[in-house]
């Protein structure tokens, strides 16, 4: 067995620090992107997918600055036109593992059009949103998710709009898996990013992502020891929705909306919701999305829907298939010079 052999049948076995490019990141100090970046790295290895399979194209602002730091193929496109990059290089090559990276002003302003028709068509792709609810790369101009009466450079006297919910968005522009996660809870952004690179179809991930210049502390009360356990809910399969300091709350579907209860293990309420993202009804999931930012109720983070359905470009190959079949293989030669053709003399 000579060498190349040997690199042909044995794969390799490989590290965060395989994914890990050259550049080194210049994001600020402390921002929210490196973490995001720490748990990608490390749960690609896992995926089991050939390193060159991987591309990640990204629009434009500080978080679209993270192809360069993968050692993976990338695409650092144009502002807002990273889901129009990305639908072609998987259709185009549908063996690819395609992760879009952007922000919400690239993903939800200038490519807020971009964004919801990809989620509909559902082409087997996974969306990073890193929210910061700030536009970070031109210094502090407020964006589709800045909070209502939120002060910042180009708002000095607080904005006058309602912000967009990201999850809504998805859900409602019909994405198959649909989730929350915080850059500082580690564990569970690893495990959020892992469950949505399995996903087979559009999986939308939003993650909360401190700006640590123009909007520190966006999402504090969900991770400030005091108040997390009050202000985040984390869903989990198969349990009811529990939150608080010593887990004696719950939320209960009453009268077709949430309401906090006490929540006691040994004598809990009845009729208690059970989480399944695989199995909710449309009204539960709507429900549990429109919670967020709510003064009363916990923020839920997690998994809120994970619906198999064919993709768009399985249903491509299909339709390709049944055309060959009817026509013929096809020639561009004559497609050219078919149907109305003129000359201009
Ligand atoms: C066509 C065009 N319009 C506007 C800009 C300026 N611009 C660059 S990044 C950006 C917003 C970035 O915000 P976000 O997506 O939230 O990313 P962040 O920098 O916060 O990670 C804007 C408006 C641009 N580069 N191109
Ligand atoms: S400006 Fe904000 S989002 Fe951009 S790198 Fe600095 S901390 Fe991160």
């Amino acid at each position: 067995m000579n060498n190349q052999d040997r690199v042909a049948t044995q794969p390799l076995k490989l590290t965060a620090a395989d994914f890990a490019s050259k550049s080194e990141p210049r994001w600020c100090p402390g921002c929210g992107d490196y973490a995001i970046y720490a748990q990608m790295k490390k749960i690609l290895p896992e995926l089991g997918i050939p390193k060159e399979k991987f591309v990640f194209v990204s629009g434009i602002g500080c978080s679209s600055r993270f192809p360069y730091y993968m050692n993976t193929f990338g695409v650092h496109s144009i502002h807002g036109r990273a889901p129009t990059v990305a639908s072609g290089i998987k259709l185009a090559n549908p063996e690819l593992k395609v992760f879009i990276i952007t922000g919400d002003g690239d993903g939800l302003s200038i490519g807020g059009n971009h964004f919801i028709h990809l989620c509909r068509r559902n082409i087997d792709v996974t969306v990073i949103l890193f929210n910061n609810r700030i536009y970070g790369l031109t210094k502090g101009q407020y964006s589709p998710t800045s909070v209502k009466g939120q002060i910042t450079k180009s708002s000095p006297y607080g904005t006058l709009e309602n912000p967009f919910n990201p999850v809504l968005m998805a859900m409602a522009s019909g994405a198959t898996f649909v989730a929350r996660t915080i850059d500082r809870n580690p564990k569970h952004l690893a495990e959020i990013l892992r469950r949505a690179a399995e996903h087979k179809g559009t999986s939308f991930v939003e993650v909360y992502q401190n700006c640590v210049i123009f909007n520190d502390g966006a999402f504090e009360d969900l991770y400030s020891k005091d108040t997390k356990d009050d202000r985040a809910l984390y869903m989990e399969k198969g349990k009811p929705y529990i939150f608080g300091k010593n887990h004696d709350k719950v939320l209960k579907w009453n009268c077709s909306r949430f309401e906090a209860v006490p929540y006691d293990e040994a004598n809990p309420p009845e009729n208690l919701l059970i989480h399944d993202e695989k199995n909710l009804s449309a009204e539960i999931e709507f429900g549990l999305a429109s919670l967020t930012d709510n003064p009363d109720l916990p923020t839920p983070m997690g998994i809120f829907r994970q619906v198999e359905t064919e993709t768009y470009e399985e249903l491509l190959q299909k339709q390709i298939d049944f055309v060959k079949e009817k026509k013929g293989e096809g020639d561009l030669e004559t497609l050219f010079n078919s149907g109305n053709t003129f000359i201009i003399e």
